[in-house]
């Protein structure tokens, strides 16, 4: 008699080893779920490969084969089947059971199950993964189907792995190999659970759920399933010999769950239970859905085609970040890191993550997290920045793995849009793809065809969009501002971030600014002696083309030129503050115009300077207050408009927001020269324009006045010329620090005009967080900056250079 379903971790007990390596790796203890290169870390063999330019000397773990090898005793119930279920191989793998193949594997993106009953031993096993160089696989699958351009010289285009595992223009090259998911025995009989796929949605106040159940079986016997929600229960037949059913579970005056800013979360457990039709359990599924309805309003309009996330029938401004791997070894990203993360980006008043195709289909960890918190997150199917095969191998594993995502995905209410790649489309349009092509295949059949069917078919409940861009129409450019998606790169590459100003993108889902890390984390990092913008150490994390050109031309356009590291590090930080903020605050100001921001990137893998608004250690850069204050609900913001400065407010809440706001115009020295008031009422989600009159909007000396607007708590400032050009006076100020509790107040009221003060306290001790920064303030005004997480033996330097910075500090040459 058959014994119930159970399942088995195999975690422990693993080894690694290669042949023929530069240091001897035999029999090195190895994590499961883990990956080499933090194995040989973990043993000492390997110099950490994230600090300095350790990277360079560890080329050869990812041309290396690797073997892993455990033991483990099977005393055998006598069931009908005995699987091996892998949740995910990176990447090319053969699986040997006490000497006999059991499987092969060649795509990350996948789980698999192999039948063990032909090679288990009752008693001790032996089990053997060997995993191929994934550049070996690459190199064949180049001479079978053909190379294809890409953005990078790197066979990522080649092989189902994490693309930028190969490095990008802010990652680092370290070609993982390992058992990077959980792995398991799984011993059932009759039947067991195989897929379970519910689509929910709500009308009205009725939640529905149509529950698509698949079952494997050992034996042909009729089956139930029972799904369990809110206190209803719904049975369905498996009759005898099938394999599937449908269950239609209706849930009576359901809570929606909503994007964070427009309601609440509720998340409603579902338990679905397959049994005999004698009642006995065969296995069960468990997770928390939410009841919600999403769409894509595209209908073209005067303007060209909009691309507005719709949920619950309300078009929601989308808020979003750019979502890349936390760590390029991704089997270090535990759920609490992520949820620092997350927290990182709702205090940032971030409403949507756009999980970017060069890396992964996020974990359960990270879609529970947005559900929770009502992030709306927004899964690019993994295609990134180059030509793809759209022969075998690649057409059925892209099949495969596509079928199992949307429906491993399926159950979560943060996922609302899949996109097909990112960049591919405009890639080739405009990146000299197809001469180099002569015709070969690129990715349009996946795109166009496999993948959309595939999304129509599996989970008809989110909207499919083929591309990042993609402007919805094939008879358009695919990166047309005026048409669904755009990416502008134009602003970092090549000109001015002034001229984000130029147009209005109807949805921008990439643009972004560069910017080094915290100092804290250079100095982890790094050690280089001195510091300086190309120092060995910040050279080798510095991946983007002409990386350091473009921060410098940057600061050349608006600030003072630094004369030291020091200046630098604190003006190229302000400098992609305000390049951003000047971005979104120009985009918002023409809401509903344009319906979203997708700023280039939260976070980033590793210690690196990039576009990130959280650097490599967790610290947050400059740019992040600046995102937290650009996507306020709130919003007040001074824009060029024809006539002169207008005063703009955007309200992105549901209540009138109503304010008087005063709008000064000021002399350096913080004397009022004009002065309006305007009684504010902006509607719920929308934004006004109020022009100001021209003796506050016309200054008498441009380099010698600012415009400074306030309503409520809000504030905004607008200067006539640019930073480099005005004769700021020395900073002068008075500091009080405070020790209170565990924190720290620093009080600086100021004695000249001082220019975004930014306060860096992890200079002092890495620990040390504050709570604002980019604090402009007039003669006699003052701020207060809070820092946490200190233990100061000089508590005065929170106040003093190169801790405390304005722009007016900077030594005029
Ligand atoms: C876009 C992204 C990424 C890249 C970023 C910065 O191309 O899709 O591939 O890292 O710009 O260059």
């Amino acid at each position: 008699m058959a014994t119930a379903s159970s399942m088995v971790r195999l975690h422990r007990g693993w080894t690694v080893s290669a042949r023929d390596t530069p240091v001897e790796v035999t029999g090195v203890p190895a994590s499961v779920p883990g990956c080499v290169h933090t194995d040989l870390l973990a043993a000492g063999l390997i110099e950490d490969p994230y600090l300095d330019d350790n990277e360079d000397r560890l080329a050869w773990i990812g041309r290396t084969r690797w073997e892993y090898r455990t033991g483990f005793e099977w005393a055998g119930p006598g069931d009908d089947r005995i699987d091996l279920v892998c949740a995910g191989l990176d990447t090319v793998a053969v699986l040997e059971l006490n000497g006999v193949e059991i499987g092969r594997t060649a795509n990350m993106h996948r789980g698999y199950r192999f039948d063990l009953r032909s090679a288990l031993n009752h008693g001790h096993n032996d089990l053997k993964i060997t995993f191929d160089s994934a550049y070996d696989y690459t190199a064949a699958m180049a001479r079978q189907v053909g190379a294809r351009p890409g953005a990078y010289d790197e066979p990522y285009n080649l092989i189902r792995k994490m693309a930028c595992n190969f490095g990008w223009d802010w990652g680092p090259t370290l070609v993982t190999a390992g058992i990077w998911q959980p792995i398991g025995l799984h011993s059932w009989s009759t039947a067991r659970l195989a897929q379970v796929r519910p689509l929910v949605t709500v009308d009205g106040a009725t939640g529905r759920i149509e529950l698509h159940v698949e079952v494997e079986r050992a034996s042909a016997e009729a089956l139930t399933v029972t799904a369990e929600i809110d206190g209803i229960t719904v049975i369905g037949a498996v009759p005898a010999g099938q394999i599937t059913t449908v269950l239609h579970v209706e849930v009576p005056d359901v809570r929606r769950w909503w994007p964070r800013g427009y309601g609440e979360q509720p998340l409603y457990p579902l338990r679905v239970v397959l049994a005999t039709g004698g009642g006995r359990e065969l296995g069960r599924w468990e997770r928390r859905v939410g009841f919600r309805t999403v769409r894509l309003d595209t209908a073209p309009d005067a303007h060209g085609t909009p691309y507005t996330v719709v949920v619950n029938d309300r078009p929601v401004y989308v808020k979003g970040v750019n979502w890349i791997p936390d760590d390029t070894f991704v089997t270090r990203i535990t759920r609490e890191r992520l949820a620092e993360r997350f927290q990182q980006a709702c205090a940032a008043n971030i409403n949507y993550l756009r999980v970017w195709g060069g890396g992964r289909y996020e974990s359960e960890d990270f879609y529970e997290l947005a559900d929770e918190l009502g992030l709306m997150v927004g899964q690019d199917f993994l295609f990134a920045c180059a030509a793809y095969p759209e022969e075998e191998p690649f057409a059925a594993e892209v099949a495969a793995e596509a079928r199992e995502q949307v429906v491993r995905l399926a159950s979560h209410p943060s996922l609302v849009t899949w996109t097909g790649n990112n960049e591919n489309i405009w890639g080739f349009a405009d990146w000299g793809w197809p001469e180099r092509l002569q015709g070969r295949s690129w990715g349009a059949g996946f795109y166009h065809g496999l993948l959309p069917s595939i999304v129509a078919e599996l989970d008809p409940t989110r909207p499919y969009w083929p591309g990042s861009p993609w402007s919805g129409r094939d008879d358009l450019h695919p990166n047309d501002p005026d048409h669904g998606t755009t990416h502008l790169w134009e602003v970092w590459n090549r000109i001015d971030y002034t001229h984000y100003r130029d147009s209005v993108p109807r949805f921008v889902a990439e643009f972004g600014f560069q910017a080094p890390p915290a100092y804290a984390t250079l100095r982890r990092a790094l050690r280089d002696e001195p510091l300086a913008s190309d120092s060995p150490g910040m050279r080798h994390h510095q991946k983007a083309i002409d990386g350091d050109l473009k921060l410098r031309r940057g600061l050349d356009a608006h600030l003072p030129l630094p004369a030291d590291f020091d200046d630098w590090h604190y003006l190229t930080q302000l400098n992609q503050a305000r390049a951003i903020s000047l971005a979104l605050e120009h985009f918002r100001s023409h809401t509903p115009h344009n319906m979203g921001a997708i700023v280039w990137q939260l976070n980033d893998c590793w210690p690196v300077t990039s576009w990130a608004a959280v650097d490599g250690d967790g610290r947050r850069k400059p740019l992040w207050h600046a995102l937290r204050r650009s996507f306020a609900p709130h919003l007040l913001t001074i824009q060029p408009r024809p006539d002169g400065p207008a005063l703009v407010a955007v309200n992105d809440t549901d209540q009138v927001w109503t304010a008087q706001a005063v709008v000064t115009r000021h002399g350096l020295g913080g004397d009022a020269l004009a002065r309006t008031e305007v009684a504010l009422a902006v509607a719920p989600r929308s934004a006004v324009t109020v022009p100001l009159p021209a003796d506050v909007a016309a200054c008498g000396d441009r380099t010698g006045e600012l415009l400074r607007a306030t309503a409520g708590e809000e504030t905004a400032l607008w200067f006539f010329a640019e930073d480099h050009e005005i004769d700021y006076p020395p900073a002068r100020y008075e500091a009080k620090v405070v020790r209170g509790g565990t924190a720290y107040e620093v009080t600086v009221t100021a004695g000249t005009i001082l220019r975004d003060l930014v306060l860096s306290p992890d200079r002092l001790d890495p620990a040390a967080q504050v709570d604002q920064a980019l604090v402009t303030l007039l003669p006699g005004e003052s701020a207060t900056f809070t820092v946490t997480g200190a233990a100061l033996g000089d508590p005065a330097a929170l106040a003093a250079r190169p801790v405390l910075r304005c722009v007016n500090d900077i030594a005029r040459t």
